[in-house]
């Protein structure tokens, strides 16, 4: 299959399954929180250092976040998110060739990343704050969609679907009719049923299991699993020790259709992947 999705000034390749690198610019992230934004600003040196290494282990994107949205995270400020991605972006443009994906939910941070060559706006609240639709629809960007029960600070508290995998195709089915009514190419749009975000363990291993049923105009999917909660369901592990698991779960993701995995260890995942699309050449 070749899909090509618009990314601005490039276009992203969906023939087989892509990396893209979490990049978090922020002192609170629940892994990596602190690592490239220090005293109030951006480390552009550590920035740079970190995609360098990124794309090296075959990162094919580079997700940029500004913004923590773990449960208790403090609420950052437009100024200060503005700051702290537009600072990472117009670094990681200047130096390097490659994909760069935006992890907002603020419009003004959004059109700022376009407009600096950002090539996908990736909104964990799918484009639902005033000024979303219109900001992703101008960008003439890709889009990535992702499904959230409730809002960061409290939906971990008791989530609950009448039937997980219709609800979550009902969120995109109107997501997508949405986002194409303001303007966006059905072309360009991924969708994420984002795991850890107002789900159970439970609701997540389903998820998972089902991946393959959420088929939506056969759009692409994408999946953030790495280091994710769910893993403390079936093992005991610290945020730093979830590696092992992290790829298996993003094999089976691939495994169901998944074609962009969102991840921290980009060489590991991306080794899986090489052996998972190996593999796929040969299943005929
Ligand atoms: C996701 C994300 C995800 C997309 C985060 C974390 C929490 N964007 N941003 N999908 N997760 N599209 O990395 O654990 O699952 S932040």
């Amino acid at each position: 299959m070749t899909r090509l999705v618009p990314c601005g000034a490039r276009m992203l390749d969906l023939s087989r399954p892509r990396v893209m690198g979490i990049l978090n610019v922020t002192p609170d992230s629940f892994s990596d929180g602190g690592q490239l934004y220090r005293n109030q600003r951006v480390d552009v040196d550590a920035v740079l250092r970190r995609a360098e290494e990124m794309l090296r282990d075959g990162a094919d994107i580079l997700d940029v976040g500004g913004e923590s949205t773990r449960p208790g995270a403090e609420q950052v400020s437009e100024a200060e998110e503005l700051d702290r991605v537009t600072g990472a972006v117009k670094a990681i443009v200047e130096r390097f060739d490659t994909i760069i994906s935006v992890d907002s939910s603020n419009p003004t941070v959004m059109t700022e990343s376009a407009r600096l060559g950002a090539g996908l706006l990736n909104d964990v609240r799918g484009f639902s704050r005033e000024g979303a639709l219109e900001a992703a629809a101008d960008s003439g960007l890709a889009v990535c969609v992702m499904h959230m029960q409730g809002q960061p600070d409290t939906m971990q508290v008791n989530p609950d679907y009448v039937d997980l995998i219709a609800d979550i195709d009902e969120f995109f089915e109107e997501r997508v009719r949405t986002l194409s009514l303001a303007g966006v190419s059905l072309d360009r749009i991924i969708l994420d049923p984002g795991f850890g975000f107002g789900k159970t363990a439970e609701h997540n291993f389903r998820m998972l299991a089902r991946l393959n049923e959420l088929v939506y105009q056969d759009l692409p999917v994408l999946v953030g699993l790495s280091r994710k909660s769910m893993i403390t369901s079936v093992l005991e592990r610290s945020i730093e020790d979830r590696l092992f698991a992290s790829l298996a779960l993003a094999t089976m993701a691939v495994e169901r259709g998944a074609r962009i995995v969102r991840v921290h260890d980009v060489r590991a995942t991306a080794d899986a992947l090489a052996m998972w699309h190996r593999m796929s050449q040969s299943d005929t």
